[in-house]
């Protein structure tokens, strides 16, 4: 089976309000698919995502019945901190998560849109550098860029990584990126959801690092 569809979004409600008990069930698989890529300038991404994970659970088990969804948490924290908010606590962890989020979805969809180097087809360095642009870039600085530099130089070759997202079995390409398009279906619109409360609340800050 395949890693994706085994760990796929739920659909929202028409509102589009996010379960955050959901959202970190199904997030929390995402650290552990950086073990399988084999070089250790991953592990700096596995534990900034697995970091901002771990900030929104422990708020989340403060009080599971206040923080039904993650726009429960973040405006809660306006409340509690107007001076600091939104740069503070879970509605920061969750502004980077949704990044590395996005980053992932822009890879995921620009290797199901079937986009490559044709000099270089078994190469993803166009997709993760399109991802990068659309969805990092902006927020990093010369020294957090050049880390992003050489981990598209350990970027695993295209076979190796859809073997990863369909647990090490060998299949076809095709039958993976069939997976993948499925599995954008409900994570898009997870990410989208995400994206546009932040916008909503004015809770977006555009500060590098
Ligand atoms: C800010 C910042 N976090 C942090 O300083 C930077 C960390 C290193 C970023 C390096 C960039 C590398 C880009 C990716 C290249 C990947 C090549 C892929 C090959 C496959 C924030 O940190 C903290 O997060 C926050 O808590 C804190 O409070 O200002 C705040 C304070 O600082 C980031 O820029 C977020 C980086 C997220 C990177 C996500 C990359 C995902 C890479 C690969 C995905 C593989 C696909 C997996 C599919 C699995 C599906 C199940």
């Amino acid at each position: 089976m395949s890693l994706l569809l085994d760990n796929q979004f739920k659909e929202l409600p028409p509102d589009k309000a996010i379960d955050t008990k959901l959202f970190l069930e199904t997030v929390s698989h995402i650290p552990s698919f950086f073990d399988c890529l084999g070089s250790n300038v991953f592990s700096v991404i596995k534990s900034d995502i697995n970091g901002n994970i771990v900030k929104i659970k422990a708020v989340y088990l403060k009080d599971p019945a206040k923080y039904v969804t993650l726009q429960d948490i973040v405006e809660a924290e306006r409340e509690a901190h107007p001076a600091e908010w939104p740069k503070v606590g879970a509605t920061l962890a969750l502004m980077w998560l949704k990044r590395g989020l996005r980053f992932i979805q822009i890879l995921l969809q620009s290797l199901a849109d079937g986009e490559r180097d044709e000099e270089n087809p078994n190469l993803i360095r166009v997709n993760v550098t399109k991802a990068y642009e659309q969805a990092l870039k902006k927020y990093h600085g010369w020294l957090v860029q050049k880390i992003f530099i050489v981990a598209l130089h350990a970027a695993p070759y295209k076979s190796n990584f859809l073997k990863a997202l369909s647990k090490g079995e060998e299949v076809k390409e095709e039958d993976c990126l069939a997976n993948v398009r499925q599995f954008l279906v409900t994570y898009t619109v997870t990410v989208d959801a995400v994206y546009d409360m932040y916008s909503n609340l004015n809770a977006e800050l555009d500060y590098t690092v």
